[in-house]
């Protein structure tokens, strides 16, 4: 996993929509050292300036100060016009106007303790049913559905998500147990993964690549390892990547690659034994 995207202040971005959130954040950086630089001023020459000293005494009765009035409203002000003029826009083509479905690539995500279960509705474009009475976790974590013709030919993957570069991906984000966030810190995506709820959101990546998802929420005692690659390749590459799962996946029995498993989900030495017990929490 490539560590060198992240350093100091943001990581690289590889997402159409990436510099206008950047663009806000910077913006929200500076007026807020702007304003902490301001008030702190401020707090320290009312200390000086009201300080006790022989021949004073306290006043009570505030004197009338328009200035500060007028600062608070410029500030107020700003911060409608951060909001109205730089996220909204964002949020709602984020949140309201989704590619058609024929126009990009769609994959479901589905979160558990403590990995991330990718499914692609396969040649055919449409997701098989899963239910839970189907779950089994060594074989069927998704709880596919072997009898629905839809879920022949779809593929699953534990802990690695790879997309086509320069066409949009809707992903339909959901958790099997409890709270997690699907965090792309590179593509400037990042939303809760809530059990029970079908989120769908949407981005488009312009840079190939290997990055990585985290999970944002605490989600328990592993929650720091919940990591998994995210891939950007090219629309052959792509293409060539779902022909190999697809052939890798030949039956509903043999959903998952049991190596790939646990090589992504537990063989992460780099921080050695865990000090808990893996098995304690789980
Ligand atoms: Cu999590």
């Amino acid at each position: 996993m490539e560590t060198s995207y992240y350093g100091k202040g943001l990581p690289i971005n590889i997402s159409a929509h990436g510099p206008q959130i950047d663009n806000l954040i910077n913006i929200v950086q500076v007026f807020m050292i702007v304003l902490f630089v301001g008030w702190f001023a401020f707090m320290l020459y009312t200390l000086w300036r009201f300080r006790a000293r022989p021949g004073h005494q306290a006043n009570y009765v505030l004197p009338k100060f328009r200035a500060p009035s007028y600062l608070e409203v410029g500030v107020a002000l700003f911060e409608v016009f951060l909001l109205v003029a730089l996220s909204m826009p964002v949020v709602h083509r984020l949140k309201e106007e989704f590619p058609r479905s024929e126009n990009s690539a769609q994959v479901r995500v589905i979160a558990q303790q403590f990995a991330w279960n990718i499914h692609y509705p396969g040649a055919d474009g449409k997701f098989g049913r899963t239910d839970p009475s189907f779950v089994d976790e060594s074989v069927n974590p998704l709880g596919r559905d072997p009898e629905d013709p839809a879920g022949k030919d779809d593929i699953t993957t534990i802990n690695q998500f790879v997309i086509p570069v320069h066409k949009p991906v809707t992903i339909f984000l959901t958790s099997k147990d409890v709270l997690h966030s699907f965090f792309l810190p590179v593509a400037r995506v990042k939303q809760d993964a809530i059990p029970g709820e079908m989120v769908p959101l949407w981005f488009e990546p312009v840079v190939e690549g290997q990055f990585e998802i985290a999970c944002a929420q605490l989600c328990g005692a592993n929650h720091y390892r919940m990591r998994g690659d995210f891939i950007v390749k090219s629309q052959q590459g792509y293409e060539q990547w779902l022909e190999q799962k697809a052939a890798s996946m030949s039956n509903l029995n043999k959903p998952i690659e049991k190596d790939e498993f646990e090589a992504e989900e537990f063989g992460d030495d780099a921080f050695g034994d865990d000090a808990f017990g893996d098995d304690a929490f789980e």
